[in-house]
């Protein structure tokens, strides 16, 4: 098939995801053509079967904000017509439903351009919940061929804001498991581990539903039973009140702020537990990664979380602020070696078991054919 694929390319899941979906099709034969504004972060070598189109945003004086929605729509036609897409397959509704919607009804000629669209979080629960957008989210959800979501707790809610309805197909969040495995050998453990005894870390893009402070307070508790060190990778807006905060706390020389980094699987190889406090967050593909590198994860029971995480099992879940209560969760795990081995063989397992990139990604490929044979 010649796919096109729409994202963000920001430190972003959904991008993530996008980008790593777009690798394993390539792989499997397809054609990609990922249409956006910049590089996607992932997109970072040549492949074979993948090919990049920069949407360039005109502008001109009399229009004060840039007219993206448009230039979108006009690359995803252009892409469309030249390279006889298939399907154009965008991840995060706003506004790459809409621009999609508007290529797909431009391009009307016998080779009829198909619309998947999947939803990934807060361009339901939060953006598309906007007054403003709501209407056009419901309407592109609608004219969408195929819709997905990454977890049961998003078809839920989509069908609750935009319907109920709608025919929504859950295929979760997926990880190549060869890729993200444990190297026990990972040269940068000496680095991230320094003279503590055990590793929290957490890897997000510090946005405020993240709850990055959380992370930081729970490290505080920890700290007062075992020689314990946070580790933050990534980068974004609370990033300065999460280092305020650490002066605060006086942890500053136990919290290592590495900054975005690539190279995950081998960071994550280092740590202990993950922690994942948000405060809404729809699947989680952060805990995802960790648990693949045997990670187990503690994180609140917030969203799609839980279909993820299994309480008791390959981690824990807490109430949303309860710092106390996931500082216990990790000492649990700390102070009780045998329990951590049997949590991180349970991590590993489930990812194998459930979110292989080898399982889900043929879901994808069934999606497109069903959009493809659409009349
Ligand atoms: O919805 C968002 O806030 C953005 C999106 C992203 O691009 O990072 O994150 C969502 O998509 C990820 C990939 O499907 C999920 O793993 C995240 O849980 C989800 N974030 C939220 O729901 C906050």
């Amino acid at each position: 098939m010649r796919i096109g694929m729409v994202c963000y390319p920001t430190y972003g899941g959904s991008g993530i995801l996008a980008t790593e979906l777009g690798h394993d099709l390539a792989k499997r034969g397809h054609c990609v053509h990922f249409i956006t504004y910049a590089q996607p972060m992932r997109l970072d070598r040549f492949q074979d079967n993948i090919y990049y189109h920069e949407v360039e945003t005109p502008s001109y004086p009399l229009m004060e904000f840039n007219q993206y929605t448009l230039a979108l729509a006009g690359k995803i036609l252009d892409v469309a017509k030249y390279e006889q897409l298939d399907v154009v397959h965008v991840h995060y509704a706003i506004p790459h439903a809409i621009s999609a919607y508007l290529a797909k009804e431009i391009s009307q000629t016998n080779r009829p351009l198909k619309l998947v669209t999947t939803l990934h979080g807060t361009d339901i629960t939060l953006v598309g919940m906007e007054p403003t957008f709501h209407p056009i989210v419901k309407f592109s959800l609608e004219k969408s061929d195929m819709v997905t979501a990454v977890s049961g707790f998003l078809q839920e809610k989509t069908r609750q804001s935009f319907g109920s309805d709608l025919d929504i197909k859950v295929i979760p969040n997926f990880v190549d498991p060869n890729v993200y495995k444990r190297d026990e050998d990972a040269q940068v453990a000496r680095h991230v581990r320094g003279d503590a005894d055990f590793v929290l870390m957490h890897v997000s893009n510090f946005r405020p539903v993240k709850r990055v402070q959380d992370c930081i307070r729970i490290l505080a508790e920890v700290r007062k039973r075992v020689n314990a060190r946070l580790v933050f990778v990534g980068d974004g807006p609370e990033r300065s009140d999460a280092e305020r905060l650490c002066r605060e706390l006086d942890v500053v020389d136990h919290v290592l702020f590495l900054g975005k980094q690539s190279g995950l699987p081998e960071l994550l190889s280092s740590a202990d537990i993950f922690l994942l406090p948000s405060q809404q967050e729809s699947f989680g593909l952060s805990a995802l990664e960790a648990m693949s590198c045997s990670v187990p994860v503690v994180a609140t029971n917030i969203g799609g979380i839980p279909e993820v995480v299994r309480h008791d099992e390959t981690g824990f879940v807490a109430e949303l602020g309860d710092v106390e209560g996931m500082a216990k969760y990790c000492l649990d795990l700390l102070k009780n070696p045998k329990k951590l081995a049997a949590f991180r063989e349970n991590a590993r397992k489930r990812v194998l078991d459930h979110f292989d990139i080898n399982s889900i990604v043929p879901m994808y490929e069934e999606v497109y054919h069903q959009a493809i044979s659409k009349p």
